[in-house]
């Protein structure tokens, strides 16, 4: 789907290329994800994984990369001191061949390489509950690797990401301007939206005096790669949006991407109770103790707000134009917007049931 605007790259990519390898055999687009340009690439390096940061999506990539030099650093280390860690258990960032930890091209858009993960897949739709609960147990353990992190170092590289009262105004205000025409049919899904403020009013309640701590903030199921051969989860990817926040913010969009029904393309979307319950215990179990009684409470609150963060947000960039998410047709944010309202409203109808499971994996 990505592939129009990867492909546009691909010229660009070969040129980075000689930046990182003495001899290239092949550069072919990768991976479906939404923001970057990603690119498997052959060489005298072995197979690695090239990608242009989205400048329009990150106006500082020096930043992303600070952070990502940093954390994949810090975890590699707290790995080692484990003893028998994989070496792909975690991102490894690889140099320029004259040491750089990135790349700038002709264009200013930024381009860092990565060694490819062997022997990995990632999943846009989970197959089974037991891939969901080693998904959740990739990000919880993730978040507790990075517990001591000095999260004062981590630069904001995209400000407000899980704002959800700041991600309401903009869809109101993409509303009002309406720029592409497009409010005409989209005012039903808007309006559900807009009934529905309340949601991220009470997350950030529940969120109101809880420490910060340091998150992935992405923890959608095409960021985990699993083994493909075992099944097992190997590693967190997409490291772009690693900064401050909360822990419910990654259960919360943990379990709106990877216990739905269906995927974010689907017509309709609705909470898969059993995948819900493994991804509960699968991220509880991982996190260990280092959960407290008030961050668990914001657990469920935080599922129905990332959920609801996100369609708001699908919403705000159909309206705009379709500028920040990747889309394959027209009506593609439409859709996906449409998707995440239908997974809310199955929230809103279960919600005492998710709480009563969370309830019962804490307490177990
Ligand atoms: P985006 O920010 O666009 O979502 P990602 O970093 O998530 O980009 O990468 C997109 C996809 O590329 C992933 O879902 C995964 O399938 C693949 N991928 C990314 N990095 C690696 C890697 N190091 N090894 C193997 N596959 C990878
Ligand atoms: C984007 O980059 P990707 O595809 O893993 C987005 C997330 C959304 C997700 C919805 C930096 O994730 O915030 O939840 O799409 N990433 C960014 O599918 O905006
Ligand atoms: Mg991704």
């Amino acid at each position: 789907m990505s592939d129009a605007v990867t492909y546009k790259y691909l010229l660009a990519a070969n040129t980075v290329c000689a930046r990182y390898f003495e001899r290239v055999d092949f550069v072919e687009p990768h991976g479906n994800g939404h923001i970057n340009d990603t690119f498997r690439v052959c060489g005298d390096r072995g197979e690695c994984v090239l990608q242009r940061i989205n400048p329009n999506v990150f106006k500082r990539p020096d930043w992303v990369m600070d952070n990502i030099v940093m954390v994949t650093d810090y975890l590699r280390a707290r790995l080692d001191e484990r003893g028998n860690a994989e070496e792909r258990e975690a991102l490894s960032l690889l140099r320029t061949l004259d040491g750089e930890c990135y790349v700038t091209d002709a264009d200013g858009a930024v381009w860092r390489l990565y060694p490819y993960i062997g022997g990995s897949r990632s999943y846009d739709v989970a197959p089974d509950a037991l891939t969901v609960e080693r998904a959740a147990a990739c990000f919880g353990r993730f978040a507790r690797l990075l517990a001591d992190f000095p999260a004062q170092k981590l630069r904001v590289t995209i400000r407000d990401f899980h704002n959800t009262a700041a991600r309401v105004k903009a869809l109101e205000m993409a509303a009002r301007q309406d720029v592409c025409d497009r409010l005409d049919g989209a005012r039903r899904i808007l309006d559900g939206y807009l009934d529905r403020a309340h949601l991220g009013e009470q997350f950030a309640a529940a969120c109101g005096a809880l420490r910060q701590r340091v998150v992935h903030n992405d923890t959608k199921l095409s960021n985990v790669l699993f083994d493909r051969a075992t099944g097992e989860g190997l590693c967190v990817i997409d490291l772009d949006t690693v900064m401050t926040g909360y822990i419910a913010c990654d259960f919360g969009d943990g379990i709106r991407s990877c216990a739905a029904t269906d995927g974010e393309d689907a017509a309709t979307a609705g909470l898969h109770p059993e995948r819900y319950e493994a991804f509960t215990r699968g991220y509880l179990s991982a996190l260990g103790g280092e959960l407290t009684r008030d961050e668990f409470n914001a657990l469920v609150p935080g599922a129905l707000a990332m959920t609801y963060e996100c369609g708001v947000r699908f919403l705000t960039d159909y309206l705009m134009g379709d500028v920040y998410f990747k889309t394959a047709y027209d009506r593609h944010n439409l859709a996906r917007a449409t998707n995440q309202l239908s997974l809310l409203c199955d929230m809103e109808a279960r919600r005492r049931e998710m709480e009563e499971t969370a309830r019962r994996l804490y307490f177990s």
